[in-house]
């Protein structure tokens, strides 16, 4: 792949470079072009006397202010873009004939949208949800939409049930709590009475629900998707996108501190790092199914809710999406972005997965009341680099002036233009949607296929480490402590014992209540792939180390640690007492100020010096229960000692030995300390 920094020169950007407007340098002026001497006072009868209607200005002004608001999206409105570009690495025609996919040396621009579900526009970022990761590629054959989530499956199997799903997760209609949250009746109530949410539900009681940074999560087209070749040959394929940097959770404490001291973390975190040139990968895999072997699974390749585990099917790597350029203006871009799962190319096609069905008519409705009208893609976010003609026309805010004295095909009077692939003889590069034989009753009825709700839950259960498990069965006990009403945690328990016995046993206890009598056998079955905990963790960089400093610190000895750490793509802060400088070093940020859960790491760079400082205690003792990597220079025992630690896992002492810097990267690269017991150590 090229330089990413290079491909920000693309299509798509100089496409947007013309709707790109500078004031530097400008007037100011109305939304006529007429310059204006004053934008602070209304115009009046004397100084003191009545505002006229005659005000132009006022008028414009205001009713521009009036209006600036649109409906934010109904699910997934709390979101962060970035613009990118996409390569494959190697051709893929074989099985598609998307030129994206086929042709190695070609830079697909893209814009992603990451997003959580269930809160509104201005909720936090670091609650327990599903993350939204939205890809639009703006290929040369038209735009593709990969519009996937950060889990593999999803909660429902039919669209017929997504609007049943969000009100229960969205606050309750009667006083409209909670907010961002699932810990509340109505979505227990709904998950107990409809089972087929439970394996998604086992990922959303996981770490995978509060990632670290959406630079750190999986990506996933949920969906069996179709790849179609030039020939017209099908196979089945599911979509996932790996980031280069690992994925990584936070860990649930941390979260609920997070929620007040930046509740943008995550958008910031994407932003700042995209600033710095720290551009975000990702790797897209494919998993390929030949269609011969639809049947072969235990479960259907049409259900949602159903992983194909990466064991059964590996994951082929075929391409790099880099991102490299934050939006310039966040409701132009990442507000007005519109995607559709309809929206695809030439040899990528659907199949009858009755989810993906639903959607492909939900996104195109969804934005004609978001985006006010039928324009939407020509909003420059959303404009195809690829050419648009067709006999579409007028609706409200149409920015085109079509000159055809036609609109309807066929014609002959503007030379049958613009002429369909059969019309002009020409067929380069048109969508041929892929031949299936379908016939059957008309009913509404689910397939028995559909039936198995529980072993993919458990597959998921068996599959996490120790420490996943814990944090499993607290997140349960979190949200069902939040639940009101008896007999929902009831309902829940049963469904669990239905996973496995273990887990509705622990979550039981927690509850006061007895362990269920009837218990399913567990399979057995794992697959390590859903693990975290098998995760490669081998990079610091972009990773955020406070060091605690002071008047005392001895700079000598931070030096080489500090810059080994940088030199391997971390970012060092110095916090310390006051602002201004802590002996020779210059300060980033007053301890009081900072939190240690705005960093992985912490390194002790003072003593006793901050032996009696109640926020430096605090920042150790809580990073420590947050299982992060602690570094102790020499001269920093007196803080180790106020700060009382249980244990000493992930916490390494630059007196043990040589290498401390060495050490100390490792334990950040591991990125949190899970093996530490913290349950009876409130930060
Ligand atoms: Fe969505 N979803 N969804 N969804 N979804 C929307 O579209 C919908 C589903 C996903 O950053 C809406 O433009 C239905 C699965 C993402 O702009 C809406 C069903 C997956 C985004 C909609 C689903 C997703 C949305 C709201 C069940 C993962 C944010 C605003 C049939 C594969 C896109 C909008 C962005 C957004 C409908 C289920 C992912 C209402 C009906 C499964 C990432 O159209």
């Amino acid at each position: 792949m090229g330089d990413p920094v290079a491909d920000d020169n693309n299509d798509k950007q100089r496409q947007l470079d013309r709707h790109r407007v500078d004031s530097a340098g400008t007037r100011y002026t109305t939304d006529q072009g007429v310059r204006i001497d004053d934008t602070d006072n209304s115009l009046s009868i004397g100084e003191r006397g009545p505002t006229i209607l005659e005000d132009f200005h006022l008028r414009e002004k205001v009713m521009r202010f009036d209006h600036e608001r649109i409906p934010e999206r109904v699910v997934h409105a709390r979101g962060s873009g970035a613009h990118g570009v996409f390569q494959v690495y190697e051709s893929l025609a074989d099985y598609t004939c998307a030129d994206f996919l086929c042709d190695p040396s070609l830079r697909t621009p893209v814009f992603v949208r990451f997003s959580t579900v269930a809160g509104s526009r201005g909720s936090a970022d670091t609650v327990r949800d599903v993350r939204g990761f939205a890809t639009k590629f703006f290929t040369r054959q038209g735009n593709y939409d990969l519009v996937g989530n950060n889990f593999p499956v999803f909660f429902v199997q039919d669209a017929i049930k997504f609007a049943d799903f969000v009100h229960s997760v969205k606050p309750e209609p009667h006083n409209e709590i909670p907010q961002a949250q699932s810990a509340h009746d109505t979505l227990w109530d709904f998950v107990q009475l409809q089972p087929e949410t439970l394996h998604t539900i086992m990922w959303l009681m996981s770490d995978r629900a509060i990632p670290r940074s959406y630079r750190m999560m999986q990506g996933f087209g949920v969906h069996t998707f179709r790849l179609v070749n030039a020939s017209g040959k099908g196979t089945f394929v599911k979509f996932h996108w790996r980031p280069a940097l690992g994925t990584h959770s936070l860990v649930w404490d941390e979260v609920l501190r997070l929620q007040g001291n930046d509740p943008d973390y995550n958008r910031r975190d994407l932003w700042e790092a995209i600033e710095s040139g720290a551009f975000p990968e990702y790797e897209l895999g494919l998993q390929l199914v030949p269609e011969e072997d639809e049947h072969k699974f235990g479960f259907d390749l049409l259900d949602p809710t159903k992983i194909i585990p990466e064991e059964e099917v590996p994951l082929r790597p075929v391409g790099k999406m880099t991102l490299n350029r934050n939006p310039d203006n966040f409701f132009a871009e990442t507000e007005q972005i519109a995607f559709c799962t309809a929206n695809v190319v030439p040899g990528i096609d659907f199949t009858n997965d009755p989810l993906l069905q639903g959607r492909n008519f939900s996104y195109l409705d969804t934005q004609l009341l978001r985006l006010g009208g039928p324009n939407f893609q020509q909003i420059p976010i959303n404009r195809p680099v690829a050419p648009v003609h067709n006999d579409n026309r007028d609706g409200f805010h149409q920015h085109m002036i079509h000159t055809s004295h036609t609109s309807y095909s066929k014609n002959s009077i503007s030379g049958g233009c613009p002429a369909t692939g059969a019309l002009s003889g020409d067929m380069t590069g048109v969508f041929k949607h892929y031949t299936e034989r379908v016939d059957g009753e008309k009913i509404r009825k689910r397939s028995p296929s559909f039936g198995d709700h529980y072993s993919q839950a458990t597959l998921f259960w068996n599959s996490m480490s120790g420490w996943e498990k814990q944090h499993i069965v607290n997140a349960f006990l979190f949200e069902l402590g939040h639940v009101e009403r008896r007999p929902i945690k009831e309902q829940v328990v049963e469904r669990l014992a239905n996973i496995d016995g273990e887990l509705a046993a622990k979550v039981a206890t927690g509850l006061g209540m007895p362990a269920p009598a009837a218990t399913a056998v567990n399979h057995g079955k794992s697959s390590p792939a859903l693990s975290q905990a098998g995760q490669p963790s081998d990079t610091i960089a972009t990773r955020k180390i406070a060091v605690l400093a002071g008047d005392s610190t001895d700079a000598g000895a931070l030096g080489p640690v500090k810059q080994a750490l940088e030199g391997q793509g971390a970012i060092c802060d110095i916090v310390a007492p006051h602002e201004g400088s802590a002996g020779s070093l210059t300060v980033d940020k007053q301890v009081s100020a900072a939190s240690s859960v705005l960093y992985d790491a912490v390194l002790l760079a003072a003593g006793d010096e901050l032996a009696g400082n109640g926020y430096a205690v605090q920042f150790v003792r809580e990073a420590f229960r947050h299982g992060k990597a602690i570094g102790a220079l020499p001269g920093t025992d007196a803080l180790l000692q106020a700060a009382a630690l249980p244990g000493r896992q992930g916490v390494v002492d630059a007196s043990a030995g040589d290498g401390f810097a060495q050490r100390f990267i490792e334990a950040i690269a591991a990125h949190r300390h899970y093996d530490r017991d913290v349950t009876a150590f409130p930060a």
